[in-house]
């Protein structure tokens, strides 16, 4: 179980897998508000900033008026890709987490930011993880992709480079950049579910957008309390499926002894 205190969600309920209950009744008439105004900013920059593969994935989604109930989601994502989402209280152990993603189920933290926190929050709540992860579970490669990573992550344990995996993720699953034949655009979720950072990080100057490069990412630090100073850009999800496929084994072997690059470097 879950200690350490300063993580909000409810943990005491939480299954050995740390699923819970959603509680759909639970959410109150204010929290539904906050959620649709959320996604009413957000839906105004993704016309502009997210990938065209978000934008057929979402309008396989009801998302909109109010917080869905995962179980009604869940019909049309096993359908579409095999994968369903899991009740969660929020952040997770490394083991539970790799574990559901190894079996195509992306943990969805139940509770909803306050109102002071619309542009800023520093745990994934609801809005997080379902406007800016779950859309993509319906694209086949990106879901099979995520699949594999799961695996990975339960490998990278074993072999203690979790540190390195955890860039990869960080770099492509939350602020993973895509060129398309009108410039970048944003598939990352802690970009597509951000009010500020999503037109940042296409439009301004300032922060490095690099070629994706997997070693250059596992090797690259990041921070988590402000807008990325680099970003990686794929070609596509058939590119990153291909260019994470091979065993990370070696290459963890080798890059143990390579020093980490700075954020910015
Ligand atoms: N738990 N619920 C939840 N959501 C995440 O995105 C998450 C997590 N636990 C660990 C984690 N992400 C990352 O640290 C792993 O990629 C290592
Ligand atoms: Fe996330």
């Amino acid at each position: 179980m879950i200690t350490n205190p300063q993580l909000r969600g409810d943990y005491t309920r939480a299954a050995p897998d740390y699923s819970v209950e959603q509680d759909w009744a639970a959410y109150t008439r204010e929290d539904h508000a906050l959620f649709r105004r959320l996604v009413e900013r957000q839906s105004r920059l993704v016309a502009r900033y997210a990938c065209p593969e978000w934008f057929e994935a979402v309008s396989a989604l009801d998302a909109g008026r109010e917080i869905p109930k995962f179980d009604d989601i869940n019909r049309g994502l096993a359908r579409a890709t095999g994968w369903r989402i899991v009740a969660v209280p929020g952040l997770i152990p490394d083991g539970p987490f790799f574990t559901h993603l190894a079996n195509r189920r992306f943990p969805v933290t139940v509770w909803l930011r306050k109102p002071e926190e619309f542009d800023y929050i520093v745990e994934p709540d609801v809005f997080h993880d379902f406007f800016g992860h779950v859309p993509l579970l319906f694209d086949p490669v990106y879901a099979d992709h995520l699949a594999e990573y799961g695996k990975g992550g339960l490998k990278a344990m074993r072999l203690d480079a979790i540190t390195m995996l955890s860039r990869l993720y960080w770099y492509t699953i939350e602020f993973g950049l895509m060129k398309t034949a009108d410039g970048v655009r944003a598939y990352g979720a802690g970009l597509l579910s951000s009010g500020g950072e999503l037109a940042y990080c296409v439009d301004d100057p300032k922060p490095h957008r690099r070629p994706f490069e997997l070693e250059r990412i596992l090797r690259t630090e990041y921070r988590i309390d402000r807008y990325q100073d680099s970003y990686f850009v794929i070609e596509s999800f058939e590119q990153l499926m291909r260019d994470t496929a091979p065993d990370f084994t070696p290459i963890y072997a080798r890059l143990k002894h390579l020093g980490p690059f700075l954020p910015d470097a």
